[in-house]
């Protein structure tokens, strides 16, 4: 199976050993006291100058050092994902919690002291390989088992809910959604013309437009994040009995977001902010993680709903079936190589293994057709199975063969089954012997190129998930719509959209439609088809707009998330020479004590020199830094540190944006001077109790070490929306 390498594999002690590390490490490379060869292992004696006919001469053909060289560099790109394209992963583990056998036979969630090694991909959906991570966009969160019975691959999104409820509309939202094909604009942004136009006038995407205008759609980390299955799968135990399990993660440093403001600025300071926090978070040992969840819905269950089980626009509220958490995922290892891993992974929704199996929902049976199909292009042919990243820890034995790039020599003479030649092998599995075994469905049905009645109902969810919003939450959604119609030039699609909103819910659509300087068309208030060109296909248009029977879910605002911890989180301490070490000090230990990661920010890079001439090694300079990276930022105190900070431009800006982000402001007594010098100064809290800086998010103390008590617990809040009370907070 392994391609052959010049260097020994040699085992990492740092790098976790399991069954994947093993399997993949015949195929790890390490120049490290190593001659430089060509691809044939021939070593290369001169490799800064080409073949010439003289030493100004041409240079000649017959170099076929420069000639590989140079043949593979032209070839060292191939296309990226047409959806995707841009994301990051990591290697990691995952345990179950306790036998999951009553529901499923799947070997890997049976047994608690058991391992599985997984890969996980973030990704954005929209960009280019080389976009921002803070585009407005779901995210992909796409995790390989690799368990002993087959790779499980489970596909899925941070948003639970879908645009569309056909696979057939997918290149449609795709095209729509993509930088518009006259003048390739804009990159990895929704804020066009072509997908509002397309939005418009698909009601049925109403659900997860309220999902992508809301914070959800700008994390503050993949870490952060929940993923969703999305579709309603199947669980088979031994006696092949079927339950739909819906699949959750929960992470368990709660569910973050940054503002939309710091999005759009952190795009530029740091396009690559995602990435590098997942990277740095797991190269310092602080190995994200997640809890597996599951919804089980009995089969006898499955028309109780008020919406279809099928219909991959719903998602069933936790207040209905709960959330259980039934293992725990940990990411604990860096790629070695980006494009050999990260790139080259190929996930499919339809690898399941034994006891996992699909359900009818039209969105889910598309996909199990383009994920293969998909690689088959991008990886550039049949064999990407055996790319190390996608190899399974199962062994592979069939009939298929050749095909470009085969890597497995396959011995004896039978390629076909049934035989006798090669004694009949390999040979069929039992369901016993862990062969897989589709379930059972019972299909009675007519052939019909229509779309059910039960997946018409297209507002109900919308606005469950506006009303379940906390009211900053909702300021946010509001915001989010009218940046985006607002960029929107042609008035009609804007209209249209205004009348989408107005069937989710009035006050929604008269909000948006104030800020952009429009008012809900009268004619068509309310009754959206009014609106659908005469031509559309009527089926796929018909909506019905009905009440959820459940007013509110609380899983769905950010607002309930947890709040207990400020592990890894980024502050900022802002410092000149002149320092109050003390001030300075007791604070950093107190937030690194508690798990956060600190930079001293000083006006140049070096080191500032203490009033009592510690020299302070100083981590960024306000050149190199920006407040958007960070989560919160403290000022210490000392007379002429202060007196700089005070008149630095720069200093000041950081403070006001971090204000006008409502991120954790704190700042020594003595260093008042600073504070004041912000447009926030009006804003200072008058006392230091607990519940101010609670509720302010703004800590000012004279003791350090109270201070960074204080602090610690406002950073843990993550953000004081409130302070956007009233809306208009000048930068
Ligand atoms: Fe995908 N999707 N998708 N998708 N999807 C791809 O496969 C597709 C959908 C998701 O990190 C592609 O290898 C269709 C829903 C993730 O490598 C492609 C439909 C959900 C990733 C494809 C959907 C997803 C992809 C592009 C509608 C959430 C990235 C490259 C029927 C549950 C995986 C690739 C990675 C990638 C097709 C809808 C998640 C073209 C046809 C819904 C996380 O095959």
């Amino acid at each position: 199976m392994a391609t052959k390498n010049t260097a020994k594999p040699t085992a990492d002690p740092k790098q976790p050993d399991n069954a994947k590390t093993k399997e993949l490490a015949p195929n790890t490379e390490e120049s490290t006291a190593q001659f430089l060869t060509t691809n044939h292992g021939v070593k290369v004696n001169d490799d800064q100058n080409s073949l010439k006919a003289g030493e100004r001469g041409a240079t000649l053909l017959e170099d076929f050092i420069l000639r590989e060289k140079i043949t593979h560099f032209d070839h060292e790109r191939i296309p990226e994902r047409i959806v995707h394209a841009r994301g990051s992963a990591a290697h990691g583990v995952f345990k179950v919690y306790k036998s999951m056998s009553s529901v499923t036979r799947a070997g890997f969630l049976q047994d608690p002291s058991k391992e599985t090694p997984v890969f996980v991909r973030f990704s954005t959906v929209a960009g280019s390989r080389g976009s921002s991570d803070l585009a407005r966009d779901a995210r992909g969160f796409a995790v390989k088992f690799y368990t002993e019975e087959g790779n499980f691959d489970l596909v899925g999104n941070n948003i639970p809910v879908f645009f569309i409820q056909d696979a057939i509309k997918f290149p449609d939202l795709i095209h729509a959604v993509k930088p518009e094909p006259d003048n390739e604009m804009p990159q990895a942004a929704s804020a066009h013309d072509t997908f509002w136009d397309f939005i418009s006038l698909m009601p049925e995407s109403a659900h997860m437009v309220m999902w992508v205008m809301s914070d959800r759609a700008i994390p503050r980390s993949y870490r952060m994040m929940e993923g969703f299955g999305v579709h309603t799968f199947r669980f088979l135990n031994e006696k092949n009995e079927s339950t739909f399990v819906k699949f959750h993660w929960k992470p368990l440093l709660g569910v973050h977001a940054v503002a939309w403001d710091e999005a759009q600025n952190i795009s530029g300071k740091d396009p690559d902010f995602h990435r590098r926090d997942l990277w740095d978070a797991i190269a310092s040992g602080n190995f994200p993680e997640w809890e597996l969840g599951v919804q089980i819905i009995p089969e006898a269950d499955e028309h109780k709903f008020e919406f279809d089980l099928l219909d991959p626009t719903k998602l069933v509220p936790e207040e209905l079936v709960p959330v259980q958490r039934i293992g725990k995922l940990t990411l604990n290892r860096n790629p070695d190589n980006f494009f050999a891993e990260t790139e080259q992974v190929a996930f499919h929704v339809g690898h399941v293994v034994p006891g996992i199996d699909f359900t009818n929902d039209p969105l889910l049976q598309g996909r199990l057709f383009s994920y293969t199909d998909t690689q088959l292009i991008r990886l550039g042919g049949p064999n990407f199975h055996e790319i190390p990243i996608n190899r399974p820890i199962a062994p592979v034995h069939n009939n298929q063969r050749d095909g470009a790039m085969r890597q497995t020599i396959n011995k004896g003479k039978t390629s076909y089954n049934p035989n006798t030649l090669g004694g009949g092998c390999p040979f069929q599995a039992k369901a016993m012997e862990g062969g897989f075994t589709s379930y059972t469905e019972r299909i009675d049905a007519k052939k019909i190129r229509e779309r059910s009645p039960s997946f018409f109902d297209h507002f109900s969810q919308a606005r469950l998930f506006f009303n379940s919003q906390s009211d900053p939450e909702k300021n946010h959604i509001v915001d989010a719509l009218r940046f985006e119609l607002g960029k929107v030039q042609a008035i009609a699609v804007r209209e249209r959209m205004l009348v989408v909103l107005a069937n989710i819910d009035k006050g929604l659509a008269n909000e948006v439609a104030y800020g952009l300087g429009l008012s809900v068309p009268k004619k068509i208030d309310g009754t959206l088809n009014q609106s659908i060109p005469a031509d559309a296909n009527p089926q796929t248009y018909e909506s019905v707009n009905k009440e959820s029977s459940l007013l509110k879910s609380d899983a769905l605002s950010m607002a309930n998330t947890i709040k207990d911890s400020i592990a890894t989180r980024k502050v900022a301490i802002l410092a000149a020479d002149g320092v109050n070490e003390k001030s300075l000090n007791v604070v950093k230990q107190a937030l690194t004590k508690a798990g956060a990661v600190v930079d001293v920010i000083a006006p140049k890079l070096g080191i500032v020199t203490g009033e009592h001439d510690a020299a302070i090694p100083v981590q960024q300079s306000f050149l190199t830094a920006a407040s958007v990276l960070y989560d919160a930022v403290y000022v210490p105190g000392g007379t002429n540190s202060v007196a700089t900070l005070a008149a630095e431009a720069n200093a000041v800006h950081f403070l006001n944006e971090a204000f006008k982000h409502c991120k954790a402001i704190a700042g020594d007594e003595a260093a008042r001077q600073v504070l004041e010098a912000t447009y926030f100064s009006k804003k200072l809290p008058e006392d230091n109790s607990l519940e101010t800086v609670l509720r302010e998010g703004i800590v000012i103390h004279d003791d350090a070490a109270k201070l960074g008590d204080q602090f610690i617990k406002a950073i843990a809040q993550h953000r004081f929306w409130e302070r956007e009370k009233p809306r208009r907070v000048p930068a």
